[in-house]
């Protein structure tokens, strides 16, 4: 069986471009492969957080994975950090990453833009390549992910590629699975911008534990672009935003709802789109607050998780010890 391996940082609310970019994804996948879906807390750490609010939001991601469908049946879910393997490959992949590489990444770039890339984190600018150890310790074939993370798997399949040809073959050269429609949604409020769970503007995002209310709200003050006629086209950038997240969200094609749409308003479209947001994620929301109701259960689930996840590991660890010299 082929193994499937992603991850979610706890850094935030998780959001519509989460939901859609990756886990409904994972979900649709699950039954075919054998799967390892992490909740990548050490990633998390590579901005400053709140230690109260990260132990909150660790669960929260546990919970959103289970009730969104994950059947942890199919699924191993666990935490990063508790699998220190992913940290001792981590290591291993550091001394044959280059710093050019990871010089180039955007999304260091991005996120340390603010306070400059002198006073980021070390760990910010490592963060690649212990993505890449995430996934090359399970050998994993698939890596679901957005669109945003298409830079750091190439990283990873250089460093896969970089280490068979150093030391032999040793890890699955992973692909890369972005899907067509969902894979990057936009922030409501600035189109040009990525949907992002750590953005300091509420408005900018559906989250997934999000009133219904509040999603209604937050779509229809959703910026739109000038003129009336919803389709998407590059000079219109929010209703396209608004268009792929009805797409992906009824798995329509976006001619078919241009079409349906043809000579109405954008206050109509809106307001059905906001619906469909509620109606899918109502469920979720409901179920995860369920679960958030009982954490010992979530608690207990990441650790059986995290037990499974070090017996698939821990061999691909020794084996690429042994490569480098180090049995
Ligand atoms: N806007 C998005 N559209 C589609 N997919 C998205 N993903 C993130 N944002 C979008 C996908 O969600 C998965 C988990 O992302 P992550 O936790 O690794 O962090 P990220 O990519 O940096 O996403 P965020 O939400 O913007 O988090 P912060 O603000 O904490 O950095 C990935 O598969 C990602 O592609």
């Amino acid at each position: 069986r082929k193994r499937v391996f992603s991850g979610i940082q706890p850094s935030g609310n998780l959001h519509l471009g989460n939901y859609l970019g990756a886990l409904k994804n994972w979900v649709a996948i699950q039954e075919d492969y054998e799967n390892y879906f992490c909740i990548v807390d050490l990633h998390a750490l590579t901005v400053p957080q709140d230690p109260k609010v990260l132990r909150e939001k660790i669960r929260e991601v546990a919970a959103i994975y289970l009730a969104v469908g994950l059947d942890p049946e199919h699924c191993t879910i666990f935490r990063q950090s508790r699998v220190s393997e992913h940290t001792e490959l981590a290591w291993l992949l550091n001394c044959i990453a280059r710093f050019g590489e990871l010089s180039r990444m955007t999304q260091f770039k991005d996120k340390s833009r603010k306070e400059g890339a002198e006073s980021a984190s070390v760990g910010l600018f490592d963060y690649p390549v212990l993505q890449a150890a995430d996934i090359l310790l399970y050998n994993a074939h698939l890596v679901p992910v957005g669109e945003d993370q298409r830079q750091h798997l190439e990283l990873t399949r250089t460093l896969a590629r970089r280490f068979n040809h150093l030391y032999g073959e040793t890890f699955v050269v992973p692909e890369i699975m972005i899907l067509e429609t969902g894979a990057r949604v936009m922030a409501l409020d600035e189109p040009e911008e990525k949907m992002s769970k750590s953005s300091p503007r509420p408005a900018s995002y559906v989250a997934i534990l999000d009133e219904p209310d509040v999603i209604r709200r937050k779509i229809r003050r959703a910026v739109t672009d000038s003129g009336t006629e919803i389709v998407a086209a590059p000079e219109k950038p929010a209703i396209t935003n608004l268009l792929q997240i009805y797409a992906a969200m009824t798995e329509r094609k976006i001619p078919d709802i241009e079409a349906e749409y043809a000579g109405r308003g954008y206050g109509d479209f809106k307001k059905d789109l906001a619906e469909i947001v509620v109606e899918g994620l109502a469920p979720v929301r409901e179920r995860a607050l369920e679960l958030l109701e009982n954490p010992a259960e979530l608690d207990e689930l990441l650790e059986s998780g995290a037990g499974r996840a070090r017996e698939a590991a821990r061999p691909n660890l020794h084996t690429a010890w042994a490569r480098m010299g180090l049995d």
